[in-house]
């Protein structure tokens, strides 16, 4: 933990003490701002410190720029602090940014900022230094929760599952029937023309063995006779 003095418009320049101790704070994980409420005269403003804090800070590392930062109002005991604190939280409300009022004086809100502090530090999570953001041009509706709503929405390919996404579906199938319909009575006369084929092949056939079977019958009537004139033929002679 470092605890370094606050940064000045020009530090980067070299105005003030510089921005050289900032190296100090480099393998910090979490930056603490801690935002004089209180600051009076010289048109000190506790949004135009903030802005000037974090532009110094850039200038000197991107990477140092970048780390969470949380941010605490302090010396909230003075009224003239509290007075301030509207305008101050909603500002950085609009830019997603949670402000933690304190007092170091009395002590208030420290457990809240500290518990938050300790929170991004173990865990690495943001959510609490955080606040729902309004989205560009998104109306009433804040960026997180726009976010959130997305989140429950449901996935593209649950989409498909949906009665409107099951209709071409039902298409395909009655189409599919149309085209089966469409082919049968030509497949049915094909059928037919088999089962006549069949039926003629075996009429053909029947024919054959009746011719057949006719010349067998009128070979046999001719033998009987020629036995039968032989006969007679042998009887008288005897
Ligand atoms: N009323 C009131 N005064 C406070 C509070 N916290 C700090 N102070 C006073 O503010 C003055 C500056 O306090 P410091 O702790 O020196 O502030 P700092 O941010 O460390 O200042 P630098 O290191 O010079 O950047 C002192 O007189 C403190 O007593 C507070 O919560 N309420
Ligand atoms: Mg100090």
């Amino acid at each position: 933990m470092a605890d370094i003095p606050g940064i000045i418009e020009g530090a980067s320049e070299g105005v003030g003490l510089g921005h050289q101790f900032l190296r100090h704070v480099e393998r910090c994980k979490v930056l603490v701002h801690l935002i004089d409420m209180g600051a009076m005269g010289d048109g000190r403003d506790p949004l135009a410190d903030f802005n000037i804090l974090n532009k110094e800070l850039k200038k000197y590392s991107a990477e140092l720029a970048g780390k969470p930062q949380v941010v605490a109002a302090n010396k909230l005991d003075l009224t003239e602090a509290r007075e301030r604190l509207g305008p101050f939280t909603e500002a950085l409300r609009r830019r997603g940014i949670r402000v933690y009022p304190v007092s170091c004086a009395t002590g208030e809100g420290m457990q809240v900022l500290m518990d938050s502090v300790a929170e991004v530090l173990f865990t690495g999570r943001t959510d609490k230094i955080h606040t729902e953001a309004p989205a560009k041009g998104a109306g009433k509706r804040s960026g997180a929760s726009a976010k959130k709503a997305s989140a429950t929405r449901p996935a593209k390919k649950a989409s498909t599952r949906t009665p409107a996404a099951r209709k071409p579906a039902a298409k395909k199938g009655a189409a599919k029937k149309a085209v089966a319909k469409k082919a049968s009575p030509a497949r049915k006369s094909a059928a037919k023309k088999a089962v006549a084929k069949k039926g003629a092949a075996k009429k053909a056939v029947a024919k054959k063995a009746s011719v057949a079977r006719k010349a067998v019958a009128k070979k046999t009537v001719r033998k009987a006779s020629a036995k039968k004139s032989a006969a007679k033929k042998s009887g008288g002679r005897r």
